[in-house]
């Protein structure tokens, strides 16, 4: 029997998923819908949709309604659970593009020059329930599925490079400690409870991760602004079987930026779905996101370390200094899913998802992932054909043998769903390494049955150091960064009921460093604890600082104009054009909606003073001749957008509009003019690419060590 005849239809990628992975075709069975007219599920046309039959007009429903019992049946259970992690997400199709790099380290085809992978790739927060906000101080999930014709390989990272833990069977206890209280179910989506804080001060293994959750790194500006990481150390096995250790990272084109604490907080109010609509958004006005993966290459030694660092402790990174990422290929994403539950809630990582040339390695956070997350998904998606679902269906051609169960869409034919069989030519035939067969790198693992994760005896950086690497951290950060992490620490201790919660933690950072110590007491207004052990004397890595110097892109960046019937609209358009020509869009904010006028002169209106926030422009203008620019809207807008230092600007009498905010002109990142001129529109573009004026921030309050 020819090959494509032996393949049932359901196995193998549907002809309908375009490159993107998107539906090529409409009419395809994608949609899972076809025809003009409403029909029951079994495809009955139906007349009516909003009355029930009952007896009489105004009598009791009759158990004879199929139409209304299946209608409701099926809504009863529309719901399936949510993901017991990471349940909180948004995702986009798009395509990676390989350079060709990667040959001398792996064999794995999609990393090939010039090939192009169609993935889909989901971003979430952790702690947070399904409809939580966007902008809770969290860790982001970065897990991108590539549909390579070797088989699909998962990538399931986040946007920190270290974990809070070195053992996957400390999880449980982890998530039990940082999502809501078990009695009441408060605080919703955030670590800042006793709970996660007496968990990561027993556990000091967090608490360099603590830090980075700690840091701007939690509260990212948009998906699209975020790094990603594999966290562990994988194997990359070469055609010719040598092997290396490798990490692998995900670096945005459009730079690492953040919120400010305060616009997370507003966010999480006023618009929840802050960075879903940002991702969406950015995607449908062409603005795609984009990200470079790249790997840190480490020799695969006998004891798996580098420079000291124990490559199998997910609580460490290798500093970028001392072993630079080596790009690989292009990640863009280039289409919104179509149907959020069919592709972005029922979309299925594993990490053992893996293609030949990428192998995991003995991490034991990794290793008890390689259980998790095929089970879960058992109780997630509903039993064990979870792979046959649109969105999860491989782009390789499968032939598992796996049958039957919940849920199965295929209708395979065939006795012999067994090896070796007689009865079917002995087909599926296995494949060996030379016929793309996934065989591990033969590796010795000796040892006794122990309880005692990760102890080498070869690793100053070891598994036992849990403050080093912390201390790292802190003294990589700019001023800036540092205060934002002292006031992280604050808040969420100052949220803590338990006093000897925040003395255990106190305690621990005074392990970390004395001024963050100091200052994390002084404003929980504790003493400050005398350090159980002397912090560490590091090599601060400025890559680990996200503040940047120089104007980076500005796609996709949001520029409110401030303006009324009568403004200088003509100046207005310029500024359209100016900010379009960098990819960012205008948004005109004026006192009541449909359009603004002067003379000939109209112009859509896309906010009112009601309907806009700070939290969604990166600049603010307020053009000349505006009127009603003194009210309080406007006023607490400009001044939200003064403190979190992002860019201002007017010109003529806009400028009363700042002053009346309490704005001061002379300010960094503040840019006046007296007329709209092009020297003024540069000025502020480069100031948008500058993310923030950082100079501007509230006066430091770290006390000296
Ligand atoms: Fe996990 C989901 C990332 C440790 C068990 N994890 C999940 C997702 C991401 C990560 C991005 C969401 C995937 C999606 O969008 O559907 N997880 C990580 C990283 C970790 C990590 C980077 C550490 C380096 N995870 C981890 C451990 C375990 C799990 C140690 C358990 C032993 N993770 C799960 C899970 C989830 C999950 C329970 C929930 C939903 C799912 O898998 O599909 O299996």
């Amino acid at each position: 029997m020819p090959e494509a005849d032996r393949r049932q239809p359901d196995q193998q990628a549907p002809s309908s998923v375009g490159p993107a992975g998107r539906p090529a075709d409409p009419r395809s069975n994608y949609r899972g819908q076809s025809g003009t007219f409403l029909t029951s599920a079994q495809g009955t046309r139906l007349p009516d949709t909003e009355h029930s039959l009952t007896a009489g007009a105004r009598g009791p429903l009759l158990v004879e309604d199929f139409h209304f019992r299946e209608k409701m049946t099926h809504f009863d259970h529309e719901r399936i659970p949510e993901r017991v992690v990471h349940a909180r997400g948004a995702a986009a199709h798009g395509v990676f593009e390989a350079y060709g790099t990667a040959g001398d380290v792996t064999k794995a085809a999609f990393l090939a020059e010039g090939v192009r992978t169609p993935v889909f790739v989901r971003f979430s927060t952790v702690l947070g329930s399904r409809g939580s906000a966007d902008t809770a101080r969290d860790v982001r999930g970065f897990a991108t599925k590539f549909y390579t014709p070797e088989g699909t390989f998962d990538l399931v990272g986040n946007n920190m490079p270290v974990f809070f833990i070195q053992d996957a069977i400390k999880f449980p206890d982890l998530i039990h400690a940082g999502k809501p209280h078990p009695d009441r179910e408060i605080p919703q989506a955030q670590s800042a409870h006793d709970t996660f804080w007496d968990f990561v001060s027993l556990h000091t293994e967090a608490t360099h991760m603590t830090l980075w959750a700690m840091s701007d790194r939690a509260i990212p500006r948009s998906y699209r602004t975020m790094e990603g990481f594999g966290v562990h150390t994988f194997r990359l096995v070469a055609a010719d079987d040598t092997s290396s250790l490798v990490k692998f990272h995900w670096k945005p084109v459009l730079g690492i930026h953040s919120l400010v604490w305060e616009e997370a907080q507003i966010a999480a109010g006023a618009d929840p779905d802050f960075h879903r609509r940002d991702l969406a958004d950015a995607i449908e006005a062409g603005a795609f996101p984009e990200w470079e993966l790249g790997v840190q290459v480490f020799p695969d030694t006998e004891d798996e370390t580098f420079e000291g660092i124990d490559l199998l402790d997910p609580t460490k990174i290798v500093p970028e200094e001392l072993a630079p990422v080596q790009p690989l290929g292009r990640l863009t994403l280039n289409a919104n899913p179509t149907n959020y539950f069919a592709e972005t809630e029922q979309v299925a990582f594993h990490t053992g998802h893996l293609v030949p040339g990428i192998e995991v390695t003995n991490d034991p956070l990794m290793q008890g992932r390689m259980f998790s997350y095929l089970d879960t998904q058992l109780t997630r998606l509903g039993g064990p054909n979870f792979g046959q679902l649109p969105i999860n269906r491989p782009h390789a051609a499968v032939n598992d043998n796996l049958r039957d169960g919940m849920h199965q869409t295929a209708v395979h034919e065939g006795v012999a769903a067994y090896l070796p069989n007689s009865l079917q030519g002995g087909e599926p035939k296995v494949a060996a390494k030379n016929r793309g067969g996934y065989v591990q790198l033969q590796r010795p693992v000796v040892g006794e049955v122990v309880r005692q994760t990760g102890v080498s005896d070869v690793a100053p950086v070891s598994f036992d150091d849990h403050f080093t690497q912390a201390t790292l951290f802190w003294a990589s950060m700019t001023d800036v960064e540092k205060t934002h992490i002292v006031e992280a620490f604050t808040f969420e201790l100052g949220k803590v009921y338990e006093q000897s919660v925040k003395e255990r933690e106190l305690a621990v950072l005074a392990c970390v460093d004395a001024q963050l110590c100091a200052a994390v007491a002084e404003g929980l207004g504790l003493p400050v604890p005398t350090a159980a052990r002397e912090p560490a004397t590091v090599n601060p890595s400025p890559a680990l600082s996200q503040l940047v110097t120089v104007p980076g892109p500005v796609d996709g960046r949001q520029v409110g104009v401030i303006v009324s019937d009568g403004a200088d609209l003509a100046g207005v358009a310029k500024l359209q054009a100016a900010v379009e020509k960098v990819g960012a869009t205008l948004l005109v904010i004026a006192p009541h909606g449909g359009f603004v006028s002067k003379g000939k002169t109209r112009l859509p209106v896309d906010r009112t003073f009601l309907t806009v926030r700070s939290i969604e422009l990166d600049a603010v203008v307020v053009a000349t001749g505006t009127s009603g620019a003194d009210d309080i809207k406007v006023r607490v807008l400009l001044h939200e957008m003064y403190r979190h230092c992002k860019a201002l600007g007017a010109w003529g009498d806009g400028v009363e509009a700042l002053t009346a905010a309490g704005i001061e002109l002379d300010r960094a990142g503040v840019l006046v003019a007296d007329v709209a001129t092009a020297a003024h529109r540069k000025d502020l573009v480069a100031a948008l690419g500058l993310h923030r004026a950082w100079d501007r921030f509230p006066e430091f309050t770290l006390p000296a060590r």
